[in-house]
């Protein structure tokens, strides 16, 4: 990949931040945009904006078609069968909860339980704890090990008649861990238990494939692949969405209204209640677009390359521990640390007086915080558009902090 060319399709790359040049390192919290995704955005504005399926002139066809098409781009790009698996949500978290209020409200009875992993984000979490406490339900969760990897022998000792719903996190937002998400939910799909994976760290990074995981459910955002805020994607397998009471009502998820009845719209508008985000389902098709033309195996193969080179680096600096895998074939693109001594915060803070962009705290996902005894982490996180030159920055800056804050014995 030439990294240099691929930087300039991105406008904010080349922005000075504290007079020096930007290096934007939160990617695991959101991506930055490529002209042709910012291109798409205002070209709908400018020459086609009608809502939805609704109106009968040329202007309502074309915004409808590029909607759809949208919908075509993600179920190519996940390799779902069909686009009626396809269901656009304004983010990971609204699809997470969508299943939780329908499928899981409708299906889930005091006694049951649900597996998730000590990994997930708060997103694939709180949803299944509140729904545990409304149902009467137990939530099993399965440990780490100390190297960073899911405790696989605890999770099958977990599973059971009574697992009705497995939730993952396909790669963790902390670790950088890709779980092995196929053999966990073969191991669920024995004990008849429905999975639900989340995708919003792995679909950025590494190709993704609906038909070959066998997930039952798997969600997604669009900003964390160079795609506009305010989209995301739930895929479920038809006969599940076939079988589910929509989620929100009123507009565009009916077909017919009378005031003694209700007949719901055909798959997948029955759960895209009122005017959809097809601003930002256009905006998706062009990240989509742009991240097939790299090619998802370039992409996945450079960020490790560079997590190699990250790992290697950051454990030079003074007083580092780094969580997760230490082998780099294990996680993608995303280190979490601390430096004894130093608060995460003031690292973000020394770092961002470097222009240098990282996120630090708990990154929504506390339980992971409390099993490795810290309240906080700073945590880099690479996409393809980063560079070696990038890390070493990010390394000197690490041993300024050092240099200030961590006198600490
Ligand atoms: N993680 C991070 O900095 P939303 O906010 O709905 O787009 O994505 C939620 C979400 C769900 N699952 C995982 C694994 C995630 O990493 C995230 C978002 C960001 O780590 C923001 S908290």
């Amino acid at each position: 990949m030439d990294i240099e060319k691929i930087r300039k399709d991105f406008p904010v790359l080349s922005r000075m931040v504290r007079d020096r040049p930007l290096v934007y390192l939160d990617n695991a919290a959101t991506t930055q945009k490529p002209a042709a995704v910012i291109e798409a955005i205002t070209g709908l504005y400018r020459n086609y904006n009608a809502n939805v399926h609704r109106g009968v002139y040329l202007l309502a066809e074309e915004c409808t078609q590029a909607y759809e098409d949208s919908r075509e781009a993600v179920r190519r790009f996940i390799n779902a069968g069909s686009t009626e698996e396809i269901v656009f949500t304004r983010n990971a978290t609204e699809a997470l909860n969508l299943i939780a209020y329908t499928w899981a409200e409708a299906n889930l009875r005091a006694g049951d339980e649900i597996v998730v992993t000590i990994m997930e984000h708060h997103s694939n979490y709180v949803p299944w704890f509140r729904l545990a406490r409304r149902k009467g339900a137990v939530i099993r969760i399965v440990p780490a090990r100390k190297d960073g990897e899911l405790d696989m022998d605890a999770y099958r000792s977990l599973l059971s008649s009574r697992t009705k719903l497995v939730g993952i996190a396909h790669m963790s937002n902390v670790f950088g861990t890709i779980n092995p998400v196929k053999e966990m939910i073969a191991l669920a799909h024995r004990q008849g238990a429905a999975v639900v994976v989340d995708g919003a760290q792995s679909a950025p990074h590494i190709r993704i494939d609906m038909q070959d995981l066998d997930c039952d459910f798997f969600a997604l955002s669009g900003h964390k692949m160079l795609g506009p805020t305010g989209i995301g994607v739930l895929y479920a397998k038809s006969s599940y969405f076939k079988s589910m009471e929509p989620f929100l009502s009123g507009g565009e998820m009916i077909l017919r209204v009378t005031l003694d009845d209700i007949v719901y719209n055909d798959l997948p508008w029955k759960f895209e209640a009122g005017t959809p985000n097809y601003e930002g389902a256009i905006g998706l098709k062009a990240a989509i677009e742009y991240l097939e033309a790299l090619g998802m195996d370039t992409i996945e193969a450079y960020e490790r390359e560079l997590t190699t080179y990250a790992l290697e680096k950051m454990r030079t600096v003074p007083d580092i521990f780094v969580y997760g895998p230490s082998d780099p074939s294990k996680k993608c693109g995303i280190v979490a640390f601390n430096i004894r001594g130093v608060h995460s915060h003031d690292i973000g803070t020394i770092l961002d007086s470097e222009g240098i962009a990282i996120r630090a705290g708990h990154h929504c996902a506390q339980p992971l915080m409390i099993d490795c005894g810290v309240s906080a982490m700073a945590r880099a996180s690479f996409y393809f558009y980063n560079t070696r030159q990038e890390i070493d920055m990010l390394v000197k800056a690490l041993n300024k902090a050092k240099g200030m804050f961590g006198h600490v014995a």
